[in-house]
């Protein structure tokens, strides 16, 4: 990144060190997820809505020198300590910014990270059989009403929930649930899916069950 230097009452302050939200590359190409997830689709999602958020983070953070350091974790579960005028950009552009890094983490190619009989078993445990489950993140997917993302969460004792956010919100920003953990996500604002299905978002959830990362899953379910 080029070195910019700025001068403030007499203070020179590097932006480079201001850059420190960065997007990982993306762990496969965009046509990867071919047919379920297009790869045009991919390509913007990652390069403008994900970018976006983290220049935004970046922009917003670059004066409040005491938070620009943390962790986004940190961030988003401390969101009421943050300076008033800075807690809702940075819920929105943080939350964007981690739902993101988690996104392309849940995907994989068709049949590359499959469910595990293991896995399978402890959701079919919490929902009554995996189908079951998957029927009830689907229709949370269609109800929720606007942009969002569902969510499957464990909490400390291994329970599995299944809970729907707004915008870019996320469970970690719910004090309720600051030790559970997140193993699955599914975005549902239009920008995900939009080119290829229009409107028609249930068929978007269809095409996304074929291109889950249940290896990850059951890595953040279990520990590594
Ligand atoms: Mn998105």
């Amino acid at each position: 990144m080029k070195k910019l230097v700025l001068f403030s009452a007499g203070v020179a302050v590097s932006l480079s060190a201001v850059a420190q939200f960065k997007q990982k590359e993306m762990p496969y190409p965009y046509e990867a997820l071919e047919p379920h997830i297009d790869a045009a689709t991919m390509r913007v999602h990652y390069n403008n809505h994900h970018a976006g958020f983290a220049n935004n983070l970046n922009t917003i953070l670059a004066s409040h020198a005491d938070w620009k350091d943390k962790d986004i974790v940190f961030l988003l579960k401390n969101l009421e300590r943050l300076p008033a005028e800075i807690q809702t950009p940075v819920r929105n552009n943080g939350g964007g910014f981690f739902n993101h890094c988690f996104w392309w983490e849940m995907l994989a190619p068709a049949g590359t990270a499959p469910l595990s009989d293991k896995m399978k078993e402890v959701i079919a445990k919490h929902f009554e059989s995996f189908e079951k489950f998957q029927a009830e993140f689907t229709k949370a997917g269609l109800a929720r009403f606007g942009s969002g993302w569902i969510w499957l969460v464990k909490d400390k004792d291994g329970k599995l929930s299944i809970v729907s956010t707004p915008n870019q919100d996320n469970p970690l920003m719910d004090p309720a649930r600051k030790d559970d953990t997140p193993v699955l996500a599914l975005d549902v604002w239009e920008h995900a899916y939009y080119l290829k299905h229009q409107s028609k978002r249930a068929d978007w959830i269809a095409a996304y069950w074929n291109v889950v990362n249940w290896k990850k899953v059951e890595e953040l379910y279990f520990g590594k």
